[in-house]
């Protein structure tokens, strides 16, 4: 397949009305940039007609693509699905409801420019309900604490990619939320830059209150598969050995007693002192078991994505 500068990946869930008007600015500000582009349209199960209302627009438009998921799968899928078919050097991802502004496309491409692998959008001035922003700000706050990344907004749908990004991201679940915690991770540069935020014109939110009671648990996930999944020992080790040794302290000093001839078999301590013994061991045996799982699925080749450049003299110079 043919090589692109640009590709927009755009999750859609039933944004009928939107997306004449998205497909309009949207071509409006990348024929300005200049650059060849693809517009990616991800249906996720959609029922109110926005499928015929791209179809259409795939119809009369040579630059748009449609991706028609199964059933709905949820943004995370969307978004993955849209990475694995998109072709260009940089990939944005943006809402369908209007809300990120396109003009802002050509700002998001110089930060990249400066050196940036990843450049998330920051809502600075957003305009949806107080209900949702205050709890936002909550969430990132919290997740640039946790994460070490210091960025105003996690989960903006406004972000541009470098294709090394995004040929190296896996995104599923309710992941989607942490694209920058996990990226960041990797090592790759992740920036920020201020967008403007326009309300919703057409159509209504997705989301609700539920998001900020699973939140957390998926970044609870992350930071630990951040943190120990190539070094499963480095956590379970020590809790192992505390619990452990606990134990045997325990029972070293009821052996104390039976040596100066007292009776401990009926004593509960010795059934805690034992138990500690116990649990203490297979938690040490749960972290050789996952650095059994890290040891087999780690690839010589893995270390290749951790190389940002090489350099070496160029001959024809002198
Ligand atoms: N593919 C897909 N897109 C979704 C889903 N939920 C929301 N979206 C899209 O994601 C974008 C942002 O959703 P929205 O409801 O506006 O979220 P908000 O701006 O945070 O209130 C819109 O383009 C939605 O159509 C989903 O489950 N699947
Ligand atoms: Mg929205």
């Amino acid at each position: 397949m043919s090589e692109l500068e640009i590709s927009i990946v755009v999750p859609v869930l039933n944004e009928l009305e939107s997306l004449p008007h998205l497909h309009e600015q949207l071509t409006d500000v990348l024929r300005d940039v200049g650059k060849s582009y693809e517009i990616i349209i991800v249906d996720d199960g959609s029922d109110d007609g926005s499928i015929k209302v791209v179809r259409d627009i795939v119809a009369n438009d040579a630059a748009v693509v449609l991706i028609e998921l199964r059933r709905r799968f949820g943004k995370s899928t969307a978004l993955q699905a849209g990475f694995r078919v998109s072709r260009g050097d940089v990939v944005f991802t943006m809402d369908a409801d209007l809300q990120d502004d396109p003009k802002e496309i050509p700002r998001f491409l110089e930060a990249l420019d400066d050196d940036y692998d990843l450049v998330s959008g920051w809502k600075e001035d957003r305009k949806d309900p107080l209900g949702k922003t205050i709890p936002s700000k909550f969430f990132n706050y919290v997740t640039s604490k946790m994460s070490g990344l210091k960025l105003h907004d996690f989960n903006c749908g406004f972000k541009a990619y470098r294709r090394e990004v995004i040929d190296d991201l896996n995104i599923y679940g309710e992941l989607y939320r942490y694209i920058p915690v996990v990226v960041h991770a990797k090592g790759f540069r992740v920036g920020e830059i201020a967008v403007s935020h326009r309300a919703r014109q057409f159509g209504k939110s997705k989301y609700g209150l539920e998001r900020f009671i699973r939140g957390p648990l998926d970044l609870f996930t992350i930071m630990f598969l951040i943190s120990f999944q190539k070094r499963p020992l480095h956590l379970f080790g020590p809790v192992g050995a505390v619990v452990g040794s606990i134990g045997l302290m325990v029972n070293a000093y009821l052996a104390v007693l039976w040596l100066q001839g007292e009776v401990i078999g009926d004593r509960p301590l010795l059934m805690l002192g034992t138990l500690m013994i116990i649990v203490g061991i297979q938690i040490l045996v749960f972290g050789l078991l996952g650095e059994m799982i890290a040891a087999a699925s780690y690839r010589p080749s893995d270390v290749e994505k951790l190389i940002r450049r090489i350099n070496v003299r160029d001959e024809d110079a002198d």
